[in-house]
């Protein structure tokens, strides 16, 4: 299959992200993921065994620009979860949501979005279970979507009537709401093919710092 414009095809699947050479965090022996904002909730990530599972076959793109290929992925629908878990106790509609992981790192989701059909909580990769490089216990996995969407080391989700103030403003590298692969959304004021070389330039430099955080080798 082609790949999204401006991405390139790695091979296998990297160790990538904004925790640079810090290790992966501790997973607690029971996990649990806590629901904020419009309700408060608990969800131990073992109950999650009780809702109905998919398997996804996907490449993964990073906005940096490379893409993991041919990647299967095993978990829970998104909106399977949404709608047993969190819409019944809901007042009012959401309409944006925010995963956070162990290690702090927080992706905002605008609901429709976090709705896809492709979006999972994924707990197995290539039929492991989750390794601590790629997020355990479990992870975001929308794949139309960039990588800085699919957050990995889930540990709170909080659903939102409004729109969350956006952290990087006024970064250079200000991320785009929809981050959608197809449509090039990298940065969210400049064009996506206008940030390429750029973000390119950082593949190399990250790659290396993540990987020399991995406990898996
Ligand atoms: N918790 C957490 N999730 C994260 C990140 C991170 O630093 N911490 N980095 C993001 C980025 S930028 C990318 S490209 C992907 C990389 O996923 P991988 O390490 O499984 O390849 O994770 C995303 N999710
Ligand atoms: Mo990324």
């Amino acid at each position: 299959m082609a790949l999204p414009p401006g991405q390139r095809a790695v091979e296998g699947f990297p160790r990538f992200g904004t925790h640079l050479h810090h290790p992966p965090p501790e997973v607690p022996a029971e996990p649990v993921i806590e629901l904020g904002g419009a309700l408060t909730e608990t969800v131990e990530v073992a109950e999650l065994a009780g809702l109905p599972r998919k398997e996804l076959r996907a490449d993964f793109h990073c906005v940096a620009g490379w893409s993991a290929t041919g990647l299967l992925w095993e978990g829970i629908p998104f909106a399977a979860f949404y709608r047993t878990r969190v819409e019944p106790l809901l007042d009012s509609p959401v309409s944006h949501v925010i995963f956070e992981g162990l290690d702090g790192f927080q992706s905002i989701v605008v609901l429709e979005d976090a709705l896809a059909d492709d979006v999972l909580i994924a707990d197995r990769l290539n039929g492991q279970p989750l390794d601590s490089d790629h997020g355990a216990p479990v992870r975001l996995v929308s794949p139309s979507q960039y990588g800085f969407i699919n957050t990995k080391h889930l540990c709170r989700i909080e659903f939102h009537t409004t729109e969350p103030p956006i952290q990087d403003r006024w970064s250079p590298l200000a991320s785009h709401p929809r981050a959608r692969v197809w449509a090039e959304e990298r940065h969210r004021r400049l064009p996506g093919r206008v940030v390429r070389p750029v973000y390119r330039s950082l593949i190399g430099p990250i790659r290396a710092l993540s990987a020399k955080g991995s406990r898996t080798r």
